[in-house]
């Protein structure tokens, strides 16, 4: 049996767990795990971080490493294409979005969603970064209606977590939305929503985002 460990405002736990909903894969969840440098974690999770996947007594860390994982061990419902270059097209998004775009803004996080200050410097850096990473997005993105095609892959997983994250910390800390250049985002992420998986992922994030606000108030 294969286990999820990670909490639903994680926007990586939450592309690992789409992946799992859409392939129709049969896992358990551990969604009270926060990233933590404590020792008893790091035995898990030798970065600290979330998610990791639990199969059969290894464990594994990485969500993008998690979902090739699954695309491997699962291959009936594919999230990624047949052909080598079709596929690799996938990954390149993928990696593109959180290498050069959520990583980017995830700079911002810290004023955006934690209550603390981002510096000026920081911010003009992320300013000039994400604008390379939205040319470079528009450059790579169909919106057929996929963002990699016609077919759903891998990179809808990540693209559905991280965009709405690179639009709000952005119109949040810089003042503009740095994917107000990207129309098409709007109803691509809406259509993505119509489907169970995306949606009962999305609500459950959103819930679980209420009760982290509301348990900071108390
Ligand atoms: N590259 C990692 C990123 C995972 C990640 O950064 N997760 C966040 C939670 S959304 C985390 O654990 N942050 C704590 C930390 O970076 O120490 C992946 O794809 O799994």
């Amino acid at each position: 049996m294969l286990k999820l460990c990670g909490f639903h405002v994680s926007n990586y736990h939450n592309k690992v767990r789409i992946a799992l909903l859409e392939k129709g894969i049969a896992f358990e969840e551990d969604a009270t795990i926060r990233p933590s440098q404590k020792e008893a974690w790091l035995t898990r999770s030798p970065m600290g971080k979330v998610p990791i996947l639990e199969v059969d007594g290894t464990t594994l860390t990485e969500s993008q490493v998690i979902c090739e994982y699954l695309e491997d061990a699962y291959p009936e419902k594919p999230l990624l294409p047949k052909d080598a270059l079709a596929r690799a097209k996938v990954r390149e998004l993928a990696t593109h979005i959180e290498w050069h775009m959520e990583m980017v803004v995830r700079r911002l996080y810290t004023q955006a969603f934690f209550g603390g200050t981002v510096s000026d410097e920081v911010k003009q850096a992320v300013d000039k970064d994400i604008t390379r990473g939205v040319r470079t997005l528009k450059a790579l993105a169909k919106f057929e209606p996929f963002i990699a095609g016609k077919e759903l892959t891998l990179a809808d997983c990540a693209a559905f977590v991280h965009l709405p994250l690179v639009s709000l910390s952005t119109k949040l800390v810089l003042g503009r939305d740095a994917l107000e250049s990207v129309p098409q985002v709007k109803d691509y992420l809406k259509g993505l929503r119509a489907r169970p998986a995306f949606a009962q992922v999305d609500e459950d994030r959103k819930a679980a985002a209420a009760a982290m606000a509301a348990a900071k108030k108390t």
